[in-house]
C-alpha cells in the first residue's frame, strides 16, 4: 500500500525519468535507435525497479497515465536530439497491453507526436505477444493505424508469453525482439542457440527484422551476425543510459 501511495505521488511530483539503451545493427556495428526505459528514484523509498512498479502500475490502473508520460517524454528528447544534429533512425518506447486495450490508444500517440513535434519515422512501439489476449482484431486494427501512420512496431520478450504463429501472421509488426532469456550462454546453451536460429529463421522468413536484447558478450554477438540476426542490444554496447551520455551512438555526431 505505501508502494501504491508513492507511485501515485511520484507522478504528480515527476520523480520519474527515462534511460535510453542503443541498439546496434550487428553488420557493421552503427548505432540505430534507443530503447527509452522508464526510472523511479522516490526521496523516501530510493530507487525503484519498473520491475516491480510497472505490474502494480497496471494493477492500480496508472498504468495508462505513466504511459502517456513516458512516449510524450521520450517523443520530445527526440525532438531535442534531432535539433542538436544528434540524428537516429527511431526511438522505441514500450507499451503494456493494457494501454493498447484502450479505444483511445492510437488518438493519443497521433496526439502526442503532433504536440512534440517528432516525426512517426523516428517512432517506434515494443508491444509484447499478450496484448493478443484480448480481442486480437482490434488490436490488429490499432497497430495497422498506428503503422500505416509511420511508426515501426516491434514484438517484444518474443517467445516468453503467449505466441501463435496464427498471430503472427496476422499482425502488422516490423521486428522480433528475442528475449534475453534466450541470448543467455549461446553459443554454449543448446538449447536457446536452437531457439535464437529458430527466431531468426522464422522472422525472416515472414520479412521481419530481429533484435537480440541482453547482448553481454562479444561471443554472443558474432553468433548472432554469423546467423544472420540484424540488430543488438545489451550491456557489451551500453547499459541504458541518461541522454546526456549516449554521444556516441548517435548516426551522426554534430
Ligand atoms: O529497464 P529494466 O530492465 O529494469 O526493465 C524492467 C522491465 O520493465 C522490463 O520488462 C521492461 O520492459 C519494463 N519497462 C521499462 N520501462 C518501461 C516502460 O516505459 N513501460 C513499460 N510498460 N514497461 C517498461
Ligand atoms: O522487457 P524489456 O525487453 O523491455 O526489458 C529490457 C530490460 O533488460 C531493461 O530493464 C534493461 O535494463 C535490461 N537489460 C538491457 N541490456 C541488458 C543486458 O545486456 N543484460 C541484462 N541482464 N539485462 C539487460
Ligand atoms: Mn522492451
Ligand atoms: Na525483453
Amino acid at each position: 500500500l505505501k508502494l501504491q501511495t508513492a507511485l501515485h505521488q511520484a507522478l504528480v511530483n515527476e520523480d520519474f525519468y527515462l534511460v535510453y539503451q542503443p541498439k546496434i545493427q550487428l553488420t557493421d556495428l552503427k548505432p540505430s535507435g534507443f530503447e527509452a526505459l522508464i526510472r523511479w528514484c522516490d526521496p523516501i523509498l530510493g530507487q525503484i525497479s519498473p520491475a516491480e512498479f510497472i505490474p502494480l502500475a497496471e494493477k492500480i490502473g496508472l498504468i495508462w497515465d505513466i504511459g502517456l508520460w513516458v512516449l510524450k517524454t521520450a517523443c520530445l528528447q527526440g525532438v531535442k536530439w534531432l535539433i542538436q544534429g544528434k540524428t537516429f533512425e527511431r526511438i522505441s518506447v514500450n507499451v503494456a497491453s493494457l494501454q493498447l486495450q484502450r479505444n483511445d490508444f492510437v488518438d493519443k500517440v497521433r496526439s502526442i507526436l503532433l504536440e512534440t513535434g517528432l516525426p512517426a519515422k523516428h517512432l517506434e512501439l515494443e508491444v509484447t505477444e499478450s496484448c493478443m489476449m484480448h480481442d486480437p482484431d482490434a488490436i490488429i486494427r490499432d497497430l495497422k493505424l498506428l503503422g500505416a501512420m509511420g511508426i515501426a512496431l516491434s514484438i517484444d520478450d518474443f517467445g516468453t508469453g503467449y505466441s501463435s504463429l496464427n498471430y503472427l501472421k496476422k499482425l502488422p509488426i516490423d521486428k522480433l525482439k528475442i528475449d534475453q532469456s534466450f541470448v543467455r550462454d549461446i553459443p554454449h546453451d543448446t538449447n536457446n542457440t536452437a531457439i535464437a536460429k529458430a527466431v531468426i529463421a522464422l522472422g525472416h522468413a515472414l520479412n521481419l527484422q530481429i533484435i537480440a536484447e541482453g547482448v553481454e558478450t562479444e561471443e554472443q554477438a558474432d553468433f548472432l551476425r554469423l546467423n544472420g540476426c540484424d540488430l543488438a542490444q545489451g550491456y557489451l554496447y551500453s547499459k541504458p543510459q541518461l541522454p546526456e551520455e549516449l554521444n556516441l551512438f548517435f548516426s551522426q555526431n554534430p
